[in-house]
């Protein structure tokens, strides 16, 4: 392509994404001024602003698939299947997320979030499918404090009615990594539970991404795209894989205090590299898939739909509640690994300004 048609290219592309250009600037001040709950960091604060969240979020899986076709706990199970001596059908996690953010300038917002994690694991085995398929063999606990997160997100760009910002955040191992339980196979004593049951990753963790908000009278829109690096092994011999995801929304503002949104969010993570020692007896005598590297990653194409609401004024000023409802559409994972079923995410928000502004960016 020659020089002159490229340049008019970039030029028409970067026209597109800062449509529309009024004289406004994009503002938060609306209930889709902020993304969908499910998205994290995808908004910043004017200098001096002050916000705390909370965020409630309910992922169950149930179901186990290789590759993109669901497998039967009785396959898994099977000497002539998959060969596992146990599987898990379910896993419910919930996590409750505290955060806080404040900017220190208009450009520049730190934001901290604190995951409490909680999860719950429910098994058969070979020998419980054979003499009760539908009974449960055993159930497994683990939760506490995850991975706590510190990022900074910089606005580099505005043009029109649009913002451009960059994450870059550090997940720090808070998380336990050595999260105990009691099984059939272990004969009393407690073993550790195996990989997706621990609650952090041990490891710092760097989380780069890019963020861009547009919005016109009715509506707004924004993406992002994000990652998250593993930077060591942790001290039980192994890391997680790293995460990349891409996230797209669209919102309309119903009313000034509501709006509707929907979205789409394509994420793929690796295996396990390395592997914690504790699990080597299960590898060998295949106990459980969970405690496989090699059976941890996957590929997920999610599909959100949400709701925001917004107090525009009055004392209870930039107070947000916000709803998402996100079924996952497509998996593909290593496998035998449990598939995610709808999940649920809940979000209250307050902002406030620390020199009493509070206007809201
Ligand atoms: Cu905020």
């Amino acid at each position: 392509m020659p020089i002159r048609l490229l340049r008019a290219a970039i030029a028409a592309a970067f026209c597109f994404l800062a449509l529309p250009l009024h004289a406004q600037p994009w503002t938060s001040q609306r209930p889709d001024g902020h993304a969908p709950i499910g998205v994290m960091g995808d908004h910043t604060h004017g200098a001096g602003e002050v916000m705390l969240s909370y965020r409630y979020m309910y992922m169950p899986m149930a179901g186990s698939r290789v590759g993109t076709d669901a497998i039967a706990d009785a396959d898994i199970v099977s000497p002539n299947g998959s060969n596992f001596l146990v599987t898990p059908t379910e896993m419910p996690m919930q996590m409750h997320m505290f955060g806080a953010m404040v900017a220190p300038t208009d450009d520049l917002t730190l934001m901290l979030m604190v995951p409490l994690v909680f999860s719950e694991m429910d098994h058969v085995s070979r020998m419980s499918i054979q003499n009760n398929p539908d009974a449960v063999a055993f159930t497994t606990e683990s939760g506490g404090l995850g991975d706590v997160k510190l990022s900074a997100l910089y606005t580099f760009a505005r043009p029109g009615r649009t913002r451009f910002h960059a994450n870059l955040g550090v997940s720090f191992p808070t998380g336990s990594i050595d999260e105990q339980g009691v099984t059939p196979m272990s004969m009393g004593n407690e073993v550790r539970l195996p990989y997706p049951m621990q609650v952090g990753s041990g490891t710092f963790d760097l989380m780069p991404g890019v963020t861009y908000l547009g919005q016109s009278d009715a509506i707004s829109w924004g993406a992002q795209a994000s990652a998250t690096v593993r930077l060591s092994e942790n001290s039980n011999d192994y890391r997680l894989g790293n995460v990349y995801g891409g996230t797209l929304w669209g919102a309309y503002k119903i009313t000034e205090m509501f709006s509707a949104s929907v979205r789409a969010k394509a994420m793929t993570w690796g295996d396990v590299e390395g592997a914690d020692p504790a699990y080597a007896m299960a590898v060998t005598n295949r106990v459980v898939p969970t405690v496989f590297p090699d059976l941890r990653g996957g590929t997920r194409l999610d599909a959100g739909i949400g709701v925001n609401f917004f107090v525009p004024s009055g004392s209870l000023h930039n107070l947000r509640i916000g709803v998402e409802g996100v079924l996952p559409i497509f998996q593909d994972l290593d496998g035998p690994q449990l598939e995610v079923d709808p999940m649920i995410e809940v979000g209250v928000q307050y902002a406030f300004g620390l020199f009493g502004k509070g206007h809201g960016h």
